[in-house]
């Protein structure tokens, strides 16, 4: 090929990354049935809690103080700090410049009060609708807790549901708190024993059967701290053994396992106190390994960890590759993963999610992801071109829809037995 008709080509391929239409995979976004729990607008791009750690770089408050102070006046201060005494150059900070940027609101005027008028002038169905369209996101998954006191009262009523949006069921307590979530299904009607005796496992599988029939996840989850091991003498490895993977066989559901967070590394920090460590994979290859008819979708946010994981997603079909976590989502790390992923496990993985905990961060979230994905994969199929493959566009355009979407569906429906 001709260096003009290479350069054509990575155009193509990059113009094709613009267009598809995502499922995101992985957020911390509402139904706007939900009410106030989907959050979106000016105020809360701005104290989410990435800018929140940011901010705390310079601050001359206590945690005490900012906490106690309105979301406008915490949003008000961040806005100072990150925006206007120093350039918005990190990943989240460049994010709220591209959204606006999106919204056609003019970030140039540094006018937060405008920014917020014109926010005032929106109702949340519309708004959801003109993210999603701006962001170019079709569906995606939220995050959704049986043990959140704010998000239970509205799935035990009646309300219909936006199809957009597709649960996921987070089960983080159950997994690694059993002393106290152990205590809430018991006042939730569930015969429970803290060491597991009696009818306590089939009593934790009626409660995630209610669950999964009211939801409808996709799958179900939960994060995990680096010291995670597998196998292992607690509790915790008997719920999951004999509780949530069986569930998931019995239903066809994967487990999304999203290893290495340290919470609480600054408990003053609250959600924004949250840190990462390195995990040690052979837990997972153990878990592969032993239930080879249970899928695992899988993330992982120490960067030391991420070429082991595609090692791994070579040996074992069962194991999903998905997302840049986290502190792994910056241009960097994503740009790295991603040609490293493409290099060892070719199309069949999902390169992003969102993460998104805001509405409108979906715009930037996918829009800084597109371009970095595009560039890498313009890249990749130059050097197919060169090595004497005929690239079709239309087979480009094949692949990239598995890469947002597709394969993460494929996944689901694969046959293990
Ligand atoms: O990315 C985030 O917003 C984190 O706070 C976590 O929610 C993380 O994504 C998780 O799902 O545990
Ligand atoms: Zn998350």
């Amino acid at each position: 090929m001709q260096p003009a008709q290479i350069e054509d080509l990575r155009e193509r391929v990059r113009q094709n990354v613009e267009a598809v239409r995502v499922t995101d995979i992985h957020t911390h976004l509402y139904d706007p049935a939900f009410g106030g729990l989907l959050l979106w607008g000016i105020d809360d791009l701005l104290v989410y809690h990435y800018l929140i750690a940011e901010g705390f770089r310079w601050f001359d408050i206590s945690y005490d103080d900012f906490w106690a102070l309105s979301k406008e006046q915490q949003a008000d201060l961040i806005w100072n700090e990150l925006f206007i005494r120093h350039s918005p150059i990190s990943e989240a900070c460049r994010g709220v410049i591209t959204t606006l940027n999106a919204l056609s609101l003019d970030p140039k005027k540094r006018d937060l009060r405008a920014i917020r008028q014109w926010f005032a002038g929106w109702n949340v169905e519309d708004y959801t609708g003109h993210c999603l369209e701006l962001a170019g996101v079709k569906s995606l998954c939220m995050t959704n807790s049986p043990f959140d006191e704010t998000e239970r009262p509205v799935w035990e009523q009646d309300f219909r549901r936006d199809r957009r949006f597709q649960a996921g069921l987070r089960l983080d307590p159950l997994l690694l708190g059993w002393a106290e979530s152990g205590k809430t299904l018991e006042t939730w009607g569930f015969e429970t024993q803290e060491d597991l005796g009696g009818k306590t496992v089939s009593e934790i599988r009626r409660f995630l059967a209610e669950w999964t029939s009211r939801i409808d996840p996709q799958y179900l989850m939960v994060s995990l701290p680096p010291d995670f091991r597998y196998p292992d003498r607690t509790i915790g490895h008997r719920i999951l053994n004999e509780a949530i993977l069986e569930h998931c066989r019995e239903h066809d559901l994967p487990l999304a396992l999203m290893m290495g967070v340290k919470r609480a590394v600054n408990p003053r920090l609250g959600l924004a106190g949250d840190g990462a460590g390195r995990s040690d994979l052979s837990a997972l290859a153990s878990l592969c390994e032993r239930f080879p008819q249970n899928k695992f979708l899988v993330t992982v946010l120490a960067r030391e960890n991420q070429q082991e994981l595609c090692v791994l997603a070579r040996k074992f079909r069962n194991l999903h590759v998905f997302g840049c976590w986290w502190f792994t989502n910056v241009p960097s790390i994503v740009s790295e993963m991603t040609r490293m992923r493409l290099e060892l496990i070719g199309i069949s993985f999902t390169p992003q999610h969102s993460d998104a905990r805001v509405l409108d961060q979906l715009i930037y979230k996918w829009k800084h992801s597109r371009q970095v994905i595009g560039g890498v994969l313009a890249d990749k199929y130059a050097e197919l071109a060169s090595a004497g493959w005929l690239v079709t566009d239309q087979e480009v355009q094949r692949d990239i829809e598995a890469l947002f979407g597709g394969a993460f569906r494929d996944f689901k429906k694969l046959s293990l037995r």
